[in-house]
């Protein structure tokens, strides 16, 4: 397969300026017309993109062309041109119900009920027409739907509604004109029989906008979040950046069968019902949160990455990562700021770091790819917001809102660079963050280790810090990146010391950012009264892993008493990690032990602490996350040592005060939405798991109580994960009650395959053997296949990873199949593979053997077989 260079760019040789689209709608047949209204930038023929179409004709400047006047294959039409302007047009059939890749033009839904739609980012539009598709020729677009009224009754595309009309033979015609010139990756129709919910919205600027969600009805009653969280998301850019909608429509549709999460459309995003549908009966916390997220991170797209988009797709942080930081801005606005950054942090660990460290490892901005699909990645998504959070650190609140005005100023209505973005952040603040340009380049995360030394003769705290990053494929070098650590000074009693840097330059503070550029770096503080506990890369100041000796009463001072709700959690994290390790090395009373169940057992009769912070910081690293810890992996030990590791704080708090606080808790638990109700869901559940750990009978009656009686989704499923994890055949009555219960609702029942999906042991892939042949499981819907497939694969550590091997032939025979229906999903699922290196040796020997057989095939789609290949690696 052929690799795409970064440093191969070359500017579009032919602009098209304007594109009339014209859609002959059916199930089976759509025929497409399009005309391109062209201009040459360069001496070279024209080539357009356009895959698995069935060309029908093709005109230049109103004369048909033969078929030896131009050359079509490989994915290209080329037309030689001896002018510099022309119309281009081209009429295409296609077959939308037999498009089971979910890319270009497809059906959502059954032949008798369902709806058409499109999706085309990053290289779909080229299998709906012949176009030159990539983000930097950027278009108007007049688009007229065609099709029978009554089975398509709703015609949408993007733009502003101009005109609509019957047509003979109980046919109707609609026609959208977008004004702001887009990429083709942003073009978006969708036609059928849907329902809407509607609100009125006046920008502030004054623009009156009509804002429309769209579902099938059966669920529409459902998008009513979605549609506050719309309205809050549009405020929030106005009064955050200053950022208007710009056209008179806003329409969201909602549909079962999507790839990804959501798409931004230009003024036509289109979501997986998954992100835009939540209701009190089977929505749970966690997905309200999603929900609101995902609308706001489509809509802020609007600016970053509509109005400005990407050049090539080696930019894709430009606009993913900054999209993803500004989503977690308003995330964090409009909840709790340091539980937001917790739960960031913990994504971060859990999905990126494992990616950075195997094989996928990549960096932000890669240099090179074969499939770009297989680059929305954690790296490019998470860590990409987290360089531009350090970016947002280093400016300042002003200053990064004048940096992003220009930026947003200077690049409207065209293609950037990670480097227009940088410059513009730059300029408007005079200072140079070229610097920070490594950071996009390299990949692997920057271990950043910091000692600290205490003279007190001298009164003098000294620390050092060093950095280095792990080579990783492709990088056997690695440079010094600038690295901001925020950083505090902890007396033992809680107090936090004023921070007098020897050279330093700002006021005396308690709290103040360093930056290390350079591979070492000494930091002298003076007038330091008392041996201090630094608390280091507060609010987590970079995405690098931080090794520093903690003693584990030090860490304890940390979770006591700091202030920086993240760094709080994070000293609790540290300290478990290390009661982790002497457990599993057999040291049960250890000082880490001690220290971590001691300080907890305290901030648990700590009236202050609200309920949400509690849960975290009583919730031990993962399994995932441990398995990081590990240098050689074997998943069934690391679930019993993390199963002491609870059962040793559930002891020291005492089960009758677990039980006491958790009986409060669910005396005054109602179903309502607010932010002390939801906590105190939260923290009801973490009481239930820590009972698990010590008195499993008492936890299932607990739960039994809880399943019956829950108000909503959150505590139902909550209880219905402890009956099942503790015994899943006396779980068996109340998981055929929910199968029951919620049989048409496909998003529960997702959920209900995800449950079980994840049930640890021997049994595991018999029973998600078992639930393959459920009646409501199929290959063809991707959220079907990554609530059973996906998670078994990659959050069911000790079922997947068996010794035997059993569960990777099993994956690889799936993958095969699924990549004939569906090569995105199928390469998505098949990075559960990425760690398998790493794995104890029988382990590894048995994921290789699998590995390379699939890798070693020649019948597979490029994404999978470029998954495959760097795994394999
Ligand atoms: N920008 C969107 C990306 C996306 C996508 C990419 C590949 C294949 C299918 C896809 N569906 C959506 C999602 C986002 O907002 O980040
Ligand atoms: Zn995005």
């Amino acid at each position: 397969t052929s690799v795409i260079h970064l440093v191969d760019y070359r500017a579009p040789a032919w602009h098209v300026e304007h594109v009339e689209l014209d859609f002959d709608l059916g199930i089976d047949r759509t025929d497409v017309v399009a005309k391109l209204d062209l201009r040459r930038m360069a001496n070279e023929p024209l080539r357009l993109n356009g895959e698995g179409l069935e060309l029908l004709s093709v005109s230049v400047d109103g004369r048909q062309l033969g078929p030896n006047d131009y050359i079509l294959g490989n994915g290209t039409l080329e037309i030689a041109i001896d002018v510099d302007r022309c119309v281009v047009e081209t009429r295409v059939g296609l077959r939308p119900a037999e498009n089971t890749a979910l890319e270009g033009l497809y059906l959502s839904g059954s032949r008798d009920t369902g709806f058409l739609l499109t999706q085309c980012e990053a290289e779909g539009f080229r299998h709906i027409t012949f176009f030159p598709d990539r983000p930097d020729v950027l278009s108007k677009y007049t688009v007229t739907l065609r099709a029978d009224r009554e089975r398509f009754p709703v015609l949408l595309a993007g733009g502003n509604p101009d005109g609509e009309g019957e047509l003979e033979g109980g046919r109707h015609w609609a026609r959208f004109v977008d004004p702001h010139p887009k990429p083709s990756y942003l073009f978006a129709l969708v036609a059928g029989r849907l329902a809407r919910i509607s609100q009125d919205y006046t920008t502030a600027d004054g623009r009156p906008v009509a804002l429309h969600i769209w579902a099938e009805a059966d669920v529409i009653d459902r998008c009513h979040y979605a549609m506050d969280s719309l309205v809050r998301s549009m405020r929030w850019d106005e009064e955050t950046y200053g950022r208007n909608y710009d056209l008179d429509v806003f329409h969201v549709v909602a549909t079962h069968d999507f790839n990804m999460g959501a798409m931004e459309n230009k003024g036509l995003n289109i979501f997986n019902a998954k992100y835009l549908l939540a209701d009190a009966d089977s929505g749970t916390d966690d997905e309200y949160r999603h929900v609101e997220a995902v609308v706001a991170h489509e809509y802020f797209h609007n600016w970053s990455g509509n109005r400005v988009t990407c050049r090539d797709w080696f930019q894709l942080s430009l606009k993913e990562g900054l999209t993803v930081f500004r989503e977690q801005s308003f995330s964090a606005d409009m909840n709790s700021a340091p539980l937001k950054r917790i739960e960031d942090v913990a994504l971060l660990r859990r999905a990126q770091f494992p990616e950075d460290a195997g094989p996928l490892s990549h960096p932000v901005r890669p240099a090179e790819y074969s499939e770009i699909n297989n680059f929305y990645t954690a790296t490019v998504y998470e860590k990409g917001s987290e360089l531009v959070r350090m970016l947002a650190g280093r400016l300042g609140k002003d200053g990064f809102r004048r940096g992003m005005d220009l930026y947003f100023e200077r690049n409207d209505g065209d293609a950037a660079t990670i480097e227009d973005f940088l410059s513009a952040l730059g300029e408007a603040n005079d200072i140079d963050l070229t610097p920070y340009l490594a950071w996009y380049g390299q990949a692997g995360t920057p271990r950043l280790s910091a000692s600290g030394q205490y003279d007190a003769d001298a009164r003098r705290y000294t620390l050092k810090l060093r950095q280095r990053t792990p080579a990783g494929p492709g990088q056997a070098e690695k440079r010094s990146l600038p690295i901001p650590v925020k950083l505090a000074l902890f007396a033992t009693d809680g107090r936090m010391l004023p921070l007098k840097l020897r050279d330093g330059t700002g006021p005396v503070d308690t709290e103040l950012t360093v930056v290390i550029d350079q591979a070492e770096a000494t930091y002298v503080f003076d007038d330091v009264d008392v041996a201090p506990v630094p608390s280091l890369l507060r609010g987590f100041s970079a995405p690098v892993i931080l090794e520093f000796d903690y003693a584990p009463d030090e860490l304890a001072v940390l979770l006591q008493h700091d202030v920086d709700g993240f760094n709080r959690w994070e000293a609790g994290q540290q300290l478990a990690a290390l009661a982790y390790d002497d457990l599993r090395d057999g040291k049960q009373d250890s000082a880490a032990v001690t220290a971590w169940t001691g300080a907890l057992a305290t901030l648990f009769g700590n009236e202050a602490i609200d309920d949400a912070l509690l849960a975290e910081l009583l919730t031990p690293p993962g399994e995932i996350e441990l398995v990081e810890r590990q240098a050689e992996r074997d998943p069934d030990r690391i679930r019993a040592t993390r199963k002491s590791l609870l059962a040793a704080l559930a002891s020291r708090i005492g089960a009758s005060k677990l039980r006491q606080r958790y009986q409060s808790l669910h005396a005054r638990t109602t179903g309502a939405l607010d932010a002390q109700s939801q906590a105190a869901r939260q923290l009801k559940r973490r009481m239930l798991d820590l009972i698990a750990a010590v008195d499993e009978s008492d936890a299932r009656t607990l739960a039994l109580a809880q399943y019956n009686e829950a108000p909503g989704m959150t505590d139902r499923l909550a209880a219905l994960t402890i009956l099942a994890t503790t015994s899943t055949d006396g779980a068996a009555a109340s998981i055929a009650h929910f199968r029951e219960r919620y049989a048409d609702n496909a998003l529960a029942l997702d959920k209900w395959f995800a449950v079980q999906a994840q049930l640890p042991g021997d049994d595991a892939l018999a029973r998600v053997q078992a639930l393959e042949r459920d009646a409501t499981f199929t290959l063809r819907n991707p959220n079907r296949v990554q609530a059973l497939i996906g998670l078994f694969a990659r959050a069911n550590p000790t079922g997947f990873h068996r010794a035997d091997g059993a569960a990777y032939r099993w994956l690889a025979e799936r993958l095969v199949t699924l990549d004939g229906l569906n090569p995105q999903v199928a390469a998505r699922v098949a990075t559960a593979f990425n760690g398998w290196k790493r794995l104890e040796p029988v382990r590894r020997e048995a994921a290789h053997a699998v590995v390379a057989e699939l890798a070693g095939r020649s019948d597979l789609s490029r994404d999978l077989t470029d998954i495959l290949g760097r795994v394999a690696l």
